[in-house]
């Protein structure tokens, strides 16, 4: 092919997709292409044939991926690129929204945007998150239907992010101003300081999943709002990985409360506690601590938190901390392994913060009772049984609190309606973790990765299934378009008999069921498919997951223990006699109950899916829209396009069949009469025209006038009839419908 100076190209890159390049005249006259990597290629014949001419619309890229001429990989991933590189994070899919992570602040949300974005239809303006919260508005009330809008993609990506813009559009235009938008926005701050962390993959990483479903009067007002949060990863509380920290809102308080009170906790600096330091990372570089915590505070108020349960707040805080400092000290009294505790000042003070009794804590945590048929059984912990223990019970307390808090929340920004039948509109946004694939990957991340195989399925049932579906029953001529679909790892994880999780839990309920008893019968019931990978040997651990976004190894050590999830008795018991009203309160489940009742607490796994079920149910009751994030590189770095990063992603998330359906398909669909109802004045002198044409052509004349249609008299009963034998079909099947009904 010949081509000139200021040609786009498309070059073959070696490994990957094919690059962009621009043709150019070197300094001797020669013709050279600088590629979308600004490396330079020569032209010559042993090449020339592997160039080829770039749409048009590639060059400058486009708003819409649909309207993407060189429909192919390269073309999809250039396009995010030159747009990336001009500062253009948002492009849709249709009505999808592909944001890619900027990783810098843009001057994108300001009020003039909100105002510029509101009311407007999707694709008016450039593509927008706000544009999408206002199609989430405006279909709500169009359609009166709920809608809900998911937010996907891996971890750091930026789904919270979104999430908080969504909400801040939503908060602007209900226009109010008033109190309980401020109060929904200021939420965040607390979700934030008890359930985010610095991770490897996320300076500010979600370490629970959370559904917002924002509730609305007739009118567009918002009314309130309800946050459901999913699975905390308490295990963070305790032990972090490299370059990891803990929860936020320790490092907040230590760096932010006055001295005064950091005193009467007896709290020193980060660097003193051996839960904040098992990542050898007490900062957060671009996270102000003591700012934060001053706003973590004003947003306890907002939210209706008193002085004194922030106060309490803190003490369970800051006895969590401490208690992570007691040591224990291995014993041999009669031949048999025991321990003793290290009386400290951090122990002390432990106990004076949890309001117990310093013998009565000493023993729970070193000891366990049993009871055997007959009688009461007192056994001495080992030093290393001890520290499971007590890490036991510092995830107990801080998983309860954050539960505590999420309620306390809800307390204050959620309107029960008043009639239990009545349906108020509403929007829903979930903001869940990422998909996560880490150098060691454990339980947790079997949760998240599982969590987010059931959202990619719910992406795939609606943009794929349910569409094509519709298309055959409605006899739409419709040529089938291929994708992937992750049913098949559901299925494994979750659905068949015997599948992993419940094997997980089955296990669990086994007093004698180890790790590798689990893993065992994992090897025997799923070493056969290709999606479950068994260990390479019998010494080893892990085993691996064909997950849709890639193959992530887990370590199966230590999987039990989490998913039973239990708590001594005699730490509950513990509590029970604690003057700390807090600390109850957030037991008050155990403590209600009785203390009899713990060993059939349901284990973790078998909670998450619950959650997850009646999540999946919620949002298959709205109309869903999707927001697909995209994370362009690995090092959180602004203006950094990693091609092959992203490719990956776009690949896993079925992007390319995505726009290939979206720009195939009718993604909108009326029934006749709702497209009547809405449209006919559009064209009414036509609408009223071809229903005359329809109905009485060729009897008789009839005219239109300007304003008018005129027809004669058995015109008007000829349509009457028609009119009634229609409204009676109709009636007829309603009749039916209900009928089946009872
Ligand atoms: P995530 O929610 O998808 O990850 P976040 O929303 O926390 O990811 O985004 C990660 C970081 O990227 C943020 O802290 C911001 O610094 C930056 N970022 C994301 N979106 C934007 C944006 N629109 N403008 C500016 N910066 C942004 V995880 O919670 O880890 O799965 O579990
Ligand atoms: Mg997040």
């Amino acid at each position: 092919m010949s081509v000139l100076q200021g040609d786009f190209v498309w070059v073959d890159s070696g490994a990957g997709v094919p690059l962009g390049a621009e043709v150019k005249v070197t300094d001797t006259g020669q013709l050279r292409l600088i590629d979308d990597e600004g490396k330079e290629h020569k032209i010559n014949k042993k090449n020339e044939g592997s160039i080829r001419p770039m749409h048009p619309t590639s060059v400058k890229g486009v708003d819409d991926m649909i309207s993407i001429g060189d429909l192919n990989e390269a073309g999809l991933l250039r396009n995010l690129l030159v747009r990336h590189k001009e500062g253009i994070i948002y492009t849709y899919t249709g009505s999808i929204l592909v944001a890619v992570n900027p990783y810098q602040l843009l001057p994108l949300y300001t009020t003039d945007h909100v105002h510029m974005y509101t009311d407007r239809r999707l694709g008016e303006l450039p593509p927008h998150v706000f544009a999408l919260a206002d199609a989430c508005f405006f279909n709500m009330r169009r359609n009166k239907k709920n809608q809900c809008c998911v937010i996907s993609g891996e971890s750091g990506a930026g789904k919270t992010e979104s999430t908080k813009l969504m909400l801040q559009f939503l908060a602007a235009v209900s226009g109010q101003h008033s109190w309980i938008e401020q109060q929904i926005l200021e939420a965040n701050p607390i979700l934030e300081a008890f359930g985010n962390a610095k991770t490897v993959r996320n300076d500010n990483s979600s370490r629970f999943g959370k559904y917002i479903d924002v509730n609305f009067t007739k009118g567009g007002a918002i009314e309130g709002a309800r946050v459901d949060q999913y699975l905390l990863e308490k295990s963070r509380v305790c032990r972090q990985a490299p370059e990891e920290r803990n929860y936020h809102i320790f490092y907040y308080m230590l760096m932010g409360m006055p001295a005064d009170q950091k005193k009467i906790l007896s709290l020193g600096s980060a660097a003193e506690y051996k839960y904040l330091t098992m990542g050898n990372c007490t900062r957060c570089e671009g996270r102000d601590d003591v700012k934060e915590f001053a706003h973590f505070r004003a947003a306890l108020k907002i939210l209706m938190f008193t002085e004194n349960d922030s106060w309490e707040i803190c003490k369970l805080l800051a006895a969590v901390l401490h208690i992570g400092n007691v040591e224990f000290e291995g014993t041999i009294v009669n031949n048999l392994e025991g321990c003793e505790i290290h009386r400290s000042s951090h122990f002390d003070m432990a106990c004076q913060l949890l309001e117990v009794d310093p013998n009565a804590l000493d023993k729970s945590l070193t000891q366990r009772s049993f009871t055997t048929a007959r009688e009461s059984v007192i056994k001495g912990l080992t030093s290393a049984q001890a520290l499971d223990g007590r890490d036991a019970f510092v995830k107990g307390i801080y998983g309860r609190l954050f539960i505590w808090v999420v309620d306390k929340i809800n307390s204050a920004i959620y309107k029960p309606p008043e009639d239990e039948n009545e349906v108020r509109p509403s929007i829903g946004l979930l903001d869940i973790f990422g998909f996560e694939n880490f150098n060691i990957n454990s339980f947790e991340q079997l949760c998240i990765n599982f969590a987010n195989e059931q959202l990619q399925q719910f992406f795939v049932k609606h943009v794929f299934k349910l569409e094509q579906e519709e298309y055959s029953r409605e006899n739409i001529v419709w040529k089938h378009i291929d994708y992937q679909d992750n049913q098949r790892t559901l299925d494994v994880l979750a659905v068949k008999p015997l599948n992993m999780l419940s094997l997980i839990d089955e296990e669990s309920s086994f007093p004698k069921g180890t790790d590798s008893t689990m893993l065992q019968k994992m090897n025997q019931l799923h070493g056969k498919g290709d999606i479950y990978i068994p260990p390479k040997n019998n010494y080893e651990t892990q085993f691996g997951i064909q997950h849709f976004a890639g193959v992530v190894y887990y370590d199966s050590e230590g999987f039990l223990e989490k998913n039973r999830d239990t708590l001594s008795l005699d730490l509950i018991q513990l509590v029970e006699t604690s003057g700390n009203k807090l600390l109850k309160q957030a037991f008050h489940n155990e403590l209600s109950t009785g203390s009899n009742t713990i060993k059939s607490m349901p284990t973790l796994v078998g909670q998450f899916r619950q959650s997850l079920d009646a999540l999946m149910k919620a949002l298959t009751a709205c109309q869903p829209y999707f927001i697909r994030c995209i994370k362009p590189n690995d090092f959180k770095k602004p203006m950094l396009f990693d091609r092959e990063l992203v490719m990956r992603q776009l690949r896993y998330s079925g992007m390319m069949e995505t726009i290939r359906i979206r720009k195939a398909g009718y993604p909108v669909r009326y029934t006749f009469d709702e497209f009547l109802n809405r449209y006919r004045v559009l064209l009414k002198k036509k609408c009223c025209e071809s229903i005359c044409e329809s109905m009485l052509s060729g009897k008789g004349d009839w005219k239109t006038g300007k304003t008018k249609i005129f027809l004669k008299d058995f015109h008007d009963t000829m349509l009457e009839v028609e009119r009634i034998k229609e409204l009676n079909h109709k009636a007829l099947l309603i009749q039916k419908v209900m009928r089946g009904f009872k």
